[in-house]
């Protein structure tokens, strides 16, 4: 089934100790403007927030954001926090997550291997994260936009 309406739920964090706030506060505001409900954790979150705040509200998907380098540490056994503490979520990654990031299908692929659902890097646009939720939440495309998409 295709779902229209947008009132689905996003968890969105920088995790660790990390305390770049740019991106996400471009992500919250794009979300929200796409019709999400955002619950943005800020900066320097634990994988216990992230969990908690999963639950709390309910989150159909989990965004963590990473640019300081030390993502890999950060996301070490996330996802069995996750599952431990009853999260039934998407979850995606992005940022600068790698010291360097000359490969990133490399990086990719690390963290697909820790449990990502989807790795990003740090020139994506707010619009693909967008498309990609609405692709893996079977949310259908705005009116709007939907000429668009089918020209
Ligand atoms: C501003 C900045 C800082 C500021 C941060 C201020 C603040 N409160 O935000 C200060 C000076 C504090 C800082 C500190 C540090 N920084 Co700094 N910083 C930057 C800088 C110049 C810009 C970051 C930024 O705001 N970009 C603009 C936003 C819009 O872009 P963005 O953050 O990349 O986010 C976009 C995408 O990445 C993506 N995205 C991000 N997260 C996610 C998540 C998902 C799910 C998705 C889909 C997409 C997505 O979408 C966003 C919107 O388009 C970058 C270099 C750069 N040009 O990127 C370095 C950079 C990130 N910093 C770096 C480093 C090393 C540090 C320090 C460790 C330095 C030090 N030794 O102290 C510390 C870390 C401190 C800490 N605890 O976090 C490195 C990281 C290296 C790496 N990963 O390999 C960078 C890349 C600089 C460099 N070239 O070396 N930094």
């Amino acid at each position: 089934m295709v779902l229209d309406t947008m009132s689905r739920t996003v968890v969105l964090g920088v995790i660790g100790s990390d305390a770049h706030v740019v991106g996400i506060t471009i992500l919250e505001q794009a979300l929200s403007a796409a019709g999400f409900t955002v619950v943005n954790l800020g900066v320097q979150t634990s994988q216990a927030e992230f969990a908690e705040a999963a639950v709390a509200h309910d989150a159909e998907a989990v965004l963590v954001s990473s640019l300081y380098g030390h993502a890999e540490q950060d996301c070490q056994g996330f996802h069995r926090v996750l599952e431990d503490a009853g999260v039934d979520a998407v979850t995606y990654i992005g940022g600068n997550l790698a010291v360097g990031q000359d490969d990133f299908e490399h990086t990719r692929r690390q963290f697909r291997e820790l449990g990502f659902d989807r790795v990003f890097d740090s020139e994506t646009d707010p619009e693909e994260a967008i498309a990609a939720l609405r692709e893996d939440l079977r949310i259908s495309p705005p009116e709007s936009e939907r000429a668009t998409i089918s020209s």
